[in-house]
């Protein structure tokens, strides 16, 4: 594991499954309809209650009554329960909605991210989490470039570091050995 003090908070990448990962917050890169189709979301809903149609339609009566609409945008965020990842030590799951990028990448990309991670980051703050998991938001199907989006996760944890009360430790999740080795570079170099 590899991390990066920033004031009372540490970031540190490590690779693994995130749904099984003990942070008190996990977070999944959702989309704005909170349909949790394919990647991360998928093994998130399958992990918390099996049926993954079932974890939609509680994503979505939270939203409903956390936001008051049928969809979220960049920055907003939904908590739902984290169910049967209890067992790991998982209190919250915190939905957030990264960036599309199909392969590009340019500021406006980088701001909805930097407003998905800090959503986030702050709703743990608010649940009084002192730790949580995040997954590569926007790198895998929303083809966001790897590099730049781990670029924009110290960044904004640096950022949030000068508000942050409870939270204690941030952690960057990777599922893939080579992503691991990846982001151990970007954050070697940041060093
Ligand atoms: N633990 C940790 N990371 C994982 C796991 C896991 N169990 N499974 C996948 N990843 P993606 P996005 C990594 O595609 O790009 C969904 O359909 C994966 O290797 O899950 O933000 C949503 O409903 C990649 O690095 O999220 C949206 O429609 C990272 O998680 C859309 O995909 C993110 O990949 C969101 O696309």
């Amino acid at each position: 594991m590899v991390e990066l003090s920033f004031g009372s908070l540490t970031f540190k990448v490590t690779q693994g499954d995130i749904t099984k990962f003990p942070a008190e917050a996990i977070v999944n890169a959702a989309n704005k309809y909170l349909e949790h189709g394919g990647g991360v979301a998928y093994a998130i809903a399958k992990a918390a209650i099996g049926n993954v149609r079932e974890y939609i339609k509680i994503s979505k009566e939270a939203m409903r009554e956390q936001i008051g609409r049928d969809w979220i945008e960049h920055g907003e965020v939904v908590v739902t329960p984290a169910l049967k990842m209890e067992q790991h030590g998982i209190k919250y799951v915190i939905h957030t909605v990264g960036p599309y990028c199909g392969g590009k990448w340019d500021e406006n990309k980088k701001d909805k991210l930097r407003k998905a991670i800090l959503g986030a980051l702050r709703k743990a703050g608010e649940l009084k989490a002192e730790s949580i998991a995040f997954p590569a938001i926007s790198a895998g199907i929303y083809g966001c470039p790897f590099e730049e989006v781990v670029k924009t996760f110290i960044e904004v944890v640096n950022e949030f570091s000068k508000e942050a009360k409870s939270l204690k430790e941030v952690y960057l999740v990777l599922y893939s050995k080579k992503d691991y080795e990846r982001a151990k570079d970007i954050f070697g170099a940041e060093k």
